[in-house]
């Protein structure tokens, strides 16, 4: 019923296109001669990517690009909401105005999402949200989701703290940590900053500030200069994301610090997650960067499973989680556990 409409307006503008005359004109008319012809063929999708902070968001878009393609069947809207909430919402009225079969949104914050939703849900298009979550109390506003472990993620990466720490001798309250947070109100900073200040309580480690560095380079240059003005004894840096990383490394090393992982000769430890920019990867295997806890990026196969299953009237699981792993080429800890799991480290990257 949609696609008739659409169809039906859709001629109703190739026709008073007709009626003009010029090259503006025929150049439109074949833009509405695709437009037909993609809504009557493909499956249609509209994306609203949350904005492009990060070597991981990159990863992400250039995934979901790669696996929604009109050889498998789809044509995809991107919509980039450079890193605001507002813009996403108007991308997501834009898609149901356009009447696309589908919205996958990645979502910058969890909390604001129940009015728009509920436009989506009123005019009948399921939404898979991908990534990060949104908090609404009708979980029904999405059909499913897929994306990490946020907090199992952090908990590993105490969890290794804890492991490499302990093997050195260095005693709980002598672990001075700071943890450079990503964007706020983010599922990825909430998971990441629980697991480490749940295991700081737990552990007795000093976590002497957590600040916002937005997941981004330049923020996490700034956090860390501004940190090491404040404290004399930080020894250990949480960052949340690689990019982070890399800007605290360089503050560091700017201020005259040595990053690594032997604390005990005055080294600053950094630990991060992510493993996909391939400077962070290499920090790691030269020992920089002391341990990365992985987030995979890799979400286009995963949310067109997702819409596939939808498409042949299945109900997927709601939440998807993906399997991740941890790097580390300091020599010592081979195994962590969390709960009653029990993570192998990965040497080898
Ligand atoms: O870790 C970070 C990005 O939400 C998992 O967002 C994502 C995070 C990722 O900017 O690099």
């Amino acid at each position: 019923m949609n696609k008739l409409f659409r169809k039906a307006a859709l001629l109703l503008l190739a026709l008073a296109v007709l009626t003009g005359c010029g090259d503006k004109a025929v150049k439109e008319q074949e833009e509405i001669n695709d437009e037909m012809t993609k809504a009557d063929e493909y499956t249609t999708v509209g994306f609203s990517q949350l904005g492009a902070e990060s070597d991981w968001r990159s990863a992400n878009t250039e995934s979901m690009l790669s696996a929604f393609t009109e050889e498998e069947g789809y044509s995809l809207i991107y919509k980039n909401g450079q890193q605001k909430q507002s813009n996403q919402i108007t991308a997501i009225r834009t898609f149901i105005q356009q009447e696309v079969d589908y919205i996958v949104l990645a979502p910058a914050t969890e909390s604001g999402w129940e009015t728009v939703l509920e436009e989506a849900r009123d005019a009948q298009i399921p939404v898979i949200l991908v990534d990060r979550r949104v908090n609404t109390s009708d979980k029904n506003l999405y059909s499913c989701w897929v994306g990490s472990d946020f907090e199992l993620e952090g908990q590993k990466m105490s969890a290794w703290i804890k492991a490499y720490t302990e093997m050195k001798g260095i005693a709980p309250e002598d672990l001075h940590i700071v943890n450079i947070q990503g964007s706020i109100g983010s599922t990825a900073q909430i998971g990441r900053t629980r697991g480490l200040a749940n295991a700081a309580r737990e552990n007795g480690w000093d976590l002497c500030a957590e600040i916002s560095g937005d997941f981004t380079e330049t923020k996490g240059r700034e956090v860390m200069a501004a940190l090491l003005k404040r404290f004399d004894d930080i020894n250990v840096v949480y960052c949340e994301n690689d990019n982070m990383a890399i800007g605290a490394i360089d503050a560091i090393e700017s201020a005259g610090g040595k990053v690594g992982s032997d604390i005990k000769n005055g080294e600053v430890m950094i630990v991060s997650f992510d493993g996909v920019n391939e400077t962070a990867l290499e920090y790691a295997r030269s020992g920089k960067i002391s341990c990365i806890a992985e987030c995979n990026p890799l979400h286009g196969p995963r949310v067109r499973a997702l819409i596939e299953a939808l498409k042949n009237g299945e109900t997927p699981d709601k939440f998807n989680y993906v399997d991740e792993e941890i790097f580390s080429s300091v020599r010592g800890v081979s195994w962590i556990s969390v709960g009653n799991k029990s993570y192998t480290v990965k040497t080898d990257f």
